[in-house]
């Protein structure tokens, strides 16, 4: 009963116990093996959670992997209900986990995978965290339209706040398409977003979803950033959060999202894999 010794020390708090614990999600990850949830066998604060995911993601660039931005989740009412928990949460994405637009990723790297539509900020400037000024509208370049693959290392996909900060906010992968200058892209505020697989429609919304307004995601990710230990730099990308709910990426098929007015985003997920979890 190794899960159960584990356990056992985790409830301490000690670093040494978080260290065990990004390990188990680190596994989990690599193996794509679903994992019981964190907080079925011990208690975890928020704070500790993120200390986990920043251990976590730790594991992902002493292999050799860089970390490209971050991601904020549960910006849309619509992800907040599907999952059942209403906080926005914050996590790193690396390069490791970029799909390039148009091309392939491989169901077997997931457990159970599923996509959601997004924008995606890139940052023109270093942001100072401790800054609070309203507009921080200098701190972004360019806009685009995005996907974003999560995997819950969770069984069932399912999880507490502190579960699902702890896995680095299921962040699994993500696919930019074609960045716009912010000048030239105007309000993105309320902009259509369609989800596609396969040539059929299966989600609608509108930037309007994330946050009210996806420019609001850049002032939420600099106090998310500030709280939470989190650097944000030039060149670094932001992705805003879902426009509509997630939806399970199976193997084979050809997934395509259009933000109106920003252009389409797509991926093709190789044949073959499964369901892990
Ligand atoms: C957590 C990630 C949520 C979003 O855009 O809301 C997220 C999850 O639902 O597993 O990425
Ligand atoms: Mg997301």
């Amino acid at each position: 009963m190794r899960a159960a010794v584990n356990a056992a020390k985790a409830v301490t708090g000690d670093t040494s116990s978080l260290t065990t614990l990004a390990s188990r999600l680190d596994d989990a990850q690599s193996t794509a093996t679903a994992i019981p949830q964190l907080t079925s066998i011990t208690s975890l604060t928020l704070e500790e959670a993120y200390t986990v995911q920043h251990l976590l993601v730790g594991h992902r660039v002493a292999r050799g992997d860089r970390v490209s931005g971050v991601k904020l989740g549960f910006t849309s009412r619509a992800k907040a209900r599907q999952m059942g928990v209403d906080d926005v949460i914050i996590g790193s994405i690396t390069r490791g986990m970029e799909v390039p637009d148009g091309g392939q990723t491989d169901s077997a790297a997931y457990i159970h995978p599923r996509i959601e539509p997004e924008v995606a900020w890139l940052l023109g400037q270093d942001v100072d965290a401790d800054e609070e000024s309203p507009d921080i509208g200098w701190a972004v370049e360019a806009v685009a339209p995005a996907l974003e693959i999560i995997d819950s290392r969770y069984r069932d996909f399912r999880f507490t706040l502190e579960d699902v900060v702890a896995d680095n906010t299921s962040a699994a992968g993500y696919v930019i398409g074609p960045w716009q200058p912010v000048a030239v892209a105007g309000d993105v505020g309320n902009r259509g977003v369609g989800l596609e697989i396969d040539g059929r429609i299966v989600q609608t919304g509108s930037t309007a979803a994330i946050l009210g307004h996806p420019y609001r995601a850049v002032a939420a990710a600099r106090r998310m950033a500030k709280t939470h230990g989190f650097t944000l730099r030039a060149g670094m990308v932001l992705l805003a959060g879902a426009a509509t709910a997630a939806v399970p990426l199976a193997a084979g098929v050809r997934v395509q999202s259009t933000v109106s007015g920003l252009g389409c985003v797509g991926l093709q997920v190789a044949p073959g894999g499964g369901d892990h979890g």
